[in-house]
C-alpha cells in the first residue's frame, strides 16, 4: 500500500502551495512569469481537487487511508494479526479505543489540510495581487540572490582587507585663542542640534524641533532609519564627541534595518547612508559600520535592473522594486542621482572584493561616455529604459551637481590614477564655463542653468558648492589652468558670500537671480528661503584650505553667527522660510545634512590642516570622508584575493 504523495499520512505537512523562493529556490530564479502564473494555478486545482476528494470519498476508503498512516506514525511496532496483545512493551488498545482515537485523529487531520489549503490559498491570492512589475522584480531579485548564494559556494572566503593609510583624524587643535573658541562654538550648536535629536527625534530620520518630534520627507521612505544618527557620526568623531558617537553605534548596531518594505531614494540613501557609515567605518574601524553599508548597498543593487543599467531613482528595499521621480522628464532618471554612486560603490568593492558595486558605476560610465552631449554639456535628464537624454536642461545646482563633483573626486580617490574621470571632468567644466558661466553687470561671476539653449541667469544655493569644486580640481587642470580654476573658486566664493550679504538674516537664500537690475537677489517668494544648507561654507572652507585668505574664516564665522541667532530654537535648529525679513517664521526641521555638512564644514574651518588633510581624504557630497585609495590602479579592490 502507498502512501499518496499529497496526503499528510506519515505526520509530514502538505507542501505549502508557494511559489516563493523558500518553496524552489533554485527552479524559481528561471521561471518564467507566464510559466509561474500557470504552475500557480494547476497547483492550486491539484489542491482543491484533493481536498474535495477527501470529503466526498465513501468512509471506508477514507479510513483505510487513515488506518495506514496511523499505523506508521502512530503504532509502528504493533503486530495487528496477533489479535492485539502487548508486544514488545507497547500498549495496544482495544477495538472500542482503536475506533475513538481513529476519529479523534481524522478530525485533526481534518484541520490540518483544511488549515493548510486555506494558507495556500491565501498565499496564492497574495501574489496574484502584485503588479507585474512587482513580480517581475522579485523574480529578478530571487535570480540575483541564487547568483550570489552559488558565487559564494565557489568562492573562498575573503581575507581582510587591509585598511588605507589612514592620516589626520584626531587631530586640528588651533593654537589661536581666539580660532579655538570658535571651533568650541560650533561643537557647542553641534552638540545642541544632536542631544535635542536625541532626546525628541531619537530613531526617526530627522528632528522638527519647534513641535519637537521626529519628522521624515519621501527619500528616506516611511520607515524610521535614523538618518541624522548616521549622517552625523563622522562629525561627532573629528569633534571628540565619544559618548554621543557610542551611542550612535549602539542604535545602528540594534536598530538599523533594511529589510524593510519602503521605497527610498537611492541617490540620497547612498550619500547619507552608505557614506556616513563607510567614513564612520574608517574613522572608529568599528566592523558594524562596514557591515551595515554592505547590507544597505545590496538592498540598492536591484535599482539598477533597468534596460540600459541607468538605475531607478526610487526603490523598494523589501521588493526590490524600483521606479523614477513622477516629476522627472519623460520618466527619465536624474544626472545628479545616478551620478553620484563613484565614490562609495568603489569603496564598497575595495572594502568586500567584490567587484559588482564597481561594475555597474563604471558600466554607467561607459553608457555616458558613448553619449552626445548637446554642445558638450551634460543634460539633467535621461532615461532608463531607452538610454536617450530627456529634457536638453543643464545645471551645475540642483539635478547635475554632484555627476561633476564625482567626476573630479573619482580622480582624486584613485590617487590621481583613474584619468579617465579626469579627462570627462575637464571636458564638462570646459562646456560650462563656456555656456553656463558669466559676469554679472556688477561684476559677480555666476553660474546659470541651460534651458533648451537659453541661460537662465539665476543660481541656486546648491550650486555655490561649484567654487570649492574649482578650486579642488585647479592642481592637475588641463594646460595647467591651476591659477585660473583657483580665481574661478575664489569669484563664486565672492558671489555666493554677497547672496547671503545682501539679505536681512545674512544667510543665504534657495535661489538668487542677475537680470533685470538684480544681483545675488531672490525674487521669487518660494526661493527665499534658507534650510541650514551647507554648499556656502563648503566653499569657503576649500578656498580657506587652499589660500589661507583669512576672509574666508570671517565669512565663514558670519554664517555660524547668523545660523546660531535665526536658526536656534531651543529644541534645536531649524530653517527659515524668508531671508529677507527681520521676523522669519521657520520650517521647523533640522535637516540631516546640517549636522553631516554645515557644522561639519564649520569645525574644519576653524582647524588646522592637518584634521582630514587633502592629499588623503576626499570627502562625499554629503561631506563624509573617504581615504585615497593609493591602488595600482581603480578598477579593482584592495582585498589581495582579488587583485
Ligand atoms: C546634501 O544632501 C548634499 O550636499 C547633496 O549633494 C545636495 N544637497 C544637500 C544639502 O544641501
Amino acid at each position: 500500500m502507498t502512501t499518496p504523495a499529497l496526503l499528510p499520512l506519515s505526520g509530514r505537512r502538505l507542501p505549502p502551495l508557494n511559489l516563493g523562493a523558500s518553496a524552489f529556490p533554485h527552479h524559481r530564479a528561471t521561471l518564467r512569469l507566464s510559466e509561474k502564473f500557470i504552475l500557480l494555478l494547476i497547483l492550486s486545482a491539484f489542491i482543491t481537487l484533493c481536498f474535495g476528494a477527501f470529503f466526498f470519498l465513501p468512509d471506508s476508503s477514507k479510513h483505510k487511508r487513515f488506518d495506514l498512516g496511523l499505523e506508521d506514525v502512530l503504532i509502528p511496532h504493533v503486530d495487528t494479526s496477533k489479535g492485539g496483545k502487548n508486544l514488545g512493551g507497547f500498549l495496544i488498545h482495544g477495538q472500542g479505543h482503536d475506533e475513538h482515537r481513529h476519529r479523534e485523529e481524522e478530525e485533526r487531520l481534518r484541520n490540518k489540510i483544511r488549515a493548510d489549503h486555506e494558507k495556500a490559498l491565501e498565499e496564492a491570492k497574495e501574489k496574484l495581487k502584485k503588479s507585474r512589475d512587482e513580480i517581475q522584480a522579485e523574480i529578478q531579485t530571487e535570480k540575483n540572490k541564487v547568483v550570489q548564494e552559488l558565487k559564494k559556494k565557489d568562492s573562498k572566503p575573503l581575507p581582510p582587507v587591509p585598511l588605507p593609510n589612514l592620516i589626520g583624524i584626531n587631530s586640528g587643535e588651533p593654537a589661536d585663542p581666539d580660532i579655538r573658541e570658535k571651533r568650541n562654538k560650533i561643537k557647542e550648536m553641534m552638540k545642541h542640534a544632536w542631544d535635542n535629536y536625541r532626546q525628541y527625534g531619537w530613531g526617526h530620520n530627522e528632528l522638527k524641533p519647534i513641535a519637537r518630534k521626529g519628522h521624515s520627507t519621501n527619500i528616506f521612505g516611511n520607515s524610521q532609519m535614523g538618518a541624522t544618527i548616521v549622517d552625523a557620526l563622522d562629525t561627532l568623531y573629528i569633534m571628540g564627541l565619544h559618548d554621543e558617537f557610542r551611542e550612535g553605534q549602539e542604535w545602528i548596531d540594534k536598530n538599523l534595518d533594511f529589510s524593510v518594505n519602503s521605497e527610498v531614494s537611492v541617490f540620497e540613501v547612498n550619500i547619507r547612508f552608505i557614506g556616513g557609515l563607510l567614513a564612520a567605518y574608517y574613522l572608529s574601524g568599528q566592523e558594524v559600520f562596514k557591515i551595515k553599508a554592505v547590507q544597505l548597498a545590496g538592498k540598492l543593487l536591484p535599482a539598477f535592473n533597468t534596460p540600459t543599467g541607468i538605475p531607478w531613482a526610487m526603490v523598494n528595499l523589501k521588493s526590490g522594486v524600483g521606479r523614477n521621480w513622477g516629476w522627472a522628464s519623460a520618466g527619465s532618471s536624474i544626472l545628479a542621482e545616478f551620478g553620484t554612486l563613484h565614490m562609495e560603490f568603489v569603496h564598497l568593492s575595495y572594502l568586500t572584493g567584490d567587484p559588482v558595486y564597481y561594475n555597474k558605476v563604471m558600466h554607467i560610465r561607459k553608457l555616458l561616455q558613448k553619449m552626445d552631449r548637446p554642445n558638450g554639456l551634460y543634460p539633467n535628464y535621461l532615461n532608463p529604459r531607452t538610454g536617450r537624454w530627456g529634457q536638453h536642461h543643464t545645471s551645475v545646482g540642483g539635478l547635475g551637481d554632484s555627476f561633476y563633483e564625482y567626476l573630479l573626486k573619482a580622480w582624486l580617490m584613485s590617487d590621481k590614477m583613474d584619468t579617465e574621470a579626469r579627462k570627462m571632468y575637464d571636458d564638462a567644466i570646459e562646456a560650462i564655463e563656456k555656456h553656463l558661466i558669466r559676469k554679472s553687470n556688477g561684476g559677480l561671476t555666476f553660474i546659470g542653468e541651460w534651458k533648451n539653449g537659453h541661460l537662465e541667469r539665476k543660481m541656486g544655493h546648491l550650486t555655490c558648492f561649484a567654487g570649492g569644486m574649482f578650486a579642488l580640481g585647479a592642481d592637475g587642470s588641463r594646460d595647467d589652468k591651476a591659477g585660473h580654476y583657483l580665481q574661478l573658486g575664489a569669484e563664486i566664493a565672492h558671489t555666493c558670500h554677497e547672496s547671503y550679504d545682501r539679505t536681512t538674516l545674512k544667510l543665504g537664500p534657495e535661489a538668487f537671480k542677475f537680470d533685470g537690475g538684480v544681483e545675488a537677489v531672490a525674487v521669487r517668494q518660494n526661493e527665499k528661503y534658507y534650510i541650514l544648507r551647507p554648499e556656502v561654507i563648503e566653499t569657503y572652507w576649500y578656498m580657506w584650505r587652499f589660500t589661507h585668505d583669512p576672509k574666508y574664516r570671517q565669512w565663514g564665522w558670519e554664517a555660524a553667527q547668523a545660523i546660531d541667532k535665526y536658526c536656534r530654537v531651543s529644541g534645536g535648529f531649524s530653517g527659515v522660510k524668508d531671508v529677507y525679513s527681520s521676523s522669519p517664521t521657520y520650517d521647523d526641521v533640522q535637516q540631516s545634512f546640517f549636522l553631516a555638512e554645515t557644522l561639519k564644514y564649520l569645525y574644519l574651518l576653524f582647524s588646522n590642516d592637518d584634521l582630514l588633510p587633502l592629499d588623503n581624504w576626499v570627502f562625499n557630497t554629503e561631506a563624509h570622508p573617504l581615504p585615497v585609495l593609493h591602488l595600482a590602479n581603480t578598477t579593482l579592490s584592495g582585498n589581495p584575493a582579488y587583485r
